[in-house]
C-alpha cells in the first residue's frame, strides 16, 4: 500500500520587517486582492491585518504587520508593539526586508527579537526588481551568516516574482492543521474598517511630510440603502492640528475631493456596488501624542 501524501497543513503567519518594505504590498498579492493599504511613506499599516489564502492542501493565515523600527513618540510605539504582539502567536514568521535600501538598525531589532523565540523563519528578499544579481548574491550570504532561516527568497511583491516559491517554502514549514477559517473567508475585517484604511491610503498618498502621520479616519456610518443597490458612507479624516485641516481640505475643496473620489472607487470594487462617500475633516488637538486618543482610534 502507497502512502497517500494528503495531510491537510494549516498555520497563522506573521508577515514582520522594517516599515516599508513591501508587507503589505506581499499581503495583497498572496490574496490576490486588495485588503491591506500600501503607499510609498514608511508607517503606512498600523493594525495587524489578517488576510487568508486557500489552497487545495493547505490554508495559510497571514497576519500582516506594522513595521518594526526604533520608535519615537506614543503612536510608533504602540504601532511596533502591535508587530511584536502578533509574534507571540503564530506557526511561521516571513521576515522581509528590501533588496535595495535596507534600514539595518531595524532589520538587527527584528533578528534580535527573533531569535529570543523558538519559531521557524522564512527570510524574503523584497524589490528584486531594483538589483541586479550581482547585488543580491552578497546580501543573499549576508543573511545565511546571520540567522538559520528555513529558507531565503528572493521576491517581488509588486511584480509578482517568486510568490508561489515563497508560498512553497511555506507550506513545506507548516503543521499539519485544521481549516481554521471556512473557504470563502478571505479576512476577519469589517468592510467599515477596510473603508476607512481606503480613504487613509488616500491621504497618505496624496498628502506630504507630516500630514498622514498626524491623519486617522473613522466611519461614522456604513450603510445599504433599501431597496437600491448602494452604500452610503460617512466618514471622518481626523488631524491633530488646527493647520493641518486646510492642507486636507485643499484649495476650493480639491484636495479632499481627490481623497474621496479615489477612495470611493477602491471601496466600489470590495463592496461591489456604487458608493456614495462623503467625507469631513475634524481636528482632535495632538491625538498622536495620547495614549487615550490612539486606543480610540482602533491602534
Ligand atoms: N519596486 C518594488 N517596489 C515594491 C515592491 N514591493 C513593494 N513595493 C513598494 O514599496 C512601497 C511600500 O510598500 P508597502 O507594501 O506599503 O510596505 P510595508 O512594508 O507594508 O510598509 P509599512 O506598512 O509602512 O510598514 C510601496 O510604494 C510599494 O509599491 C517590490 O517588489 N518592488
Ligand atoms: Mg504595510
Amino acid at each position: 500500500m502507497t502512502e497517500t501524501a494528503s495531510v491537510f497543513k494549516s498555520g497563522f503567519i506573521a508577515i514582520i520587517g522594517a516599515p516599508n518594505v513591501g508587507k503589505s504590498t506581499l499581503l495583497n498579492q498572496l490574496l490576490g486582492q486588495k485588503i491591506a493599504i500600501t503607499s510609498e511613506k514608511p508607517q503606512t499599516t498600523r493594525n495587524r491585518i489578517l488576510g487568508v489564502t486557500h489552497l487545495p492542501q493547505a490554508q495559510l493565515i497571514f497576519l500582516d504587520t506594522p513595521g518594526i523600527h526604533r520608535a519615537k513618540g506614543p503612536l510608533n510605539v504602540r504601532l511596533v508593539e502591535v508587530a511584536l504582539k502578533v509574534l507571540g502567536d503564530v506557526d511561521l514568521v516571513v521576515f522581509m526586508t528590501d533588496a535595495a535600501s535596507s534600514d539595518e538598525a531595524a532589520d538587527q531589532i527584528i533578528l534580535a527579537s527573533l531569535k529570543k523565540r523558538n519559531l521557524p523563519v522564512i527570510l524574503a528578499i523584497n524589490k528584486v526588481d531594483l538589483v541586479s544579481k550581482a547585488t543580491l548574491l552578497p546580501l543573499i550570504e549576508q543573511w545565511q551568516a546571520a540567522y538559520a532561516f528555513r529558507a531565503i527568497v528572493p521576491i517581488s511583491a509588486l511584480e509578482r516574482i517568486q510568490i508561489d516559491e515563497l508560498v512553497a517554502e511555506m507550506v513545506a514549514v507548516l503543521p499539519e492543521g485544521p481549516l481554521y477559517y471556512p473557504e470563502d473567508t478571505i479576512t476577519d475585517l469589517p468592510e467599515r474598517f477596510i473603508a476607512a484604511e481606503m480613504i487613509r491610503e488616500k491621504v497618505f498618498r496624496l498628502t506630504s511630510q507630516e500630514i498622514p502621520y498626524g491623519v486617522a479616519v473613522t466611519v461614522e456610518s456604513f450603510k445599504e440603502r433599501p431597496g437600491k443597490n448602494l452604500v452610503d458612507i460617512y466618514a471622518i479624516i481626523h488631524v491633530e492640528r488646527d493647520s493641518q485641516k486646510p492642507i486636507i481640505i485643499g484649495k476650493q475643496g480639491t484636495m479632499l475631493k481627490r481623497i474621496g473620489e479615489q477612495a470611493r472607487k477602491d471601496i466600489e470594487r470590495m463592496v461591489g456596488c456604487q458608493v456614495f462617500l462623503k467625507l469631513f475633516v475634524r481636528v482632535q488637538k495632538n491625538w498622536t501624542r495620547d495614549t487615550k486618543a490612539i486606543r480610540k482610534f482602533g491602534y
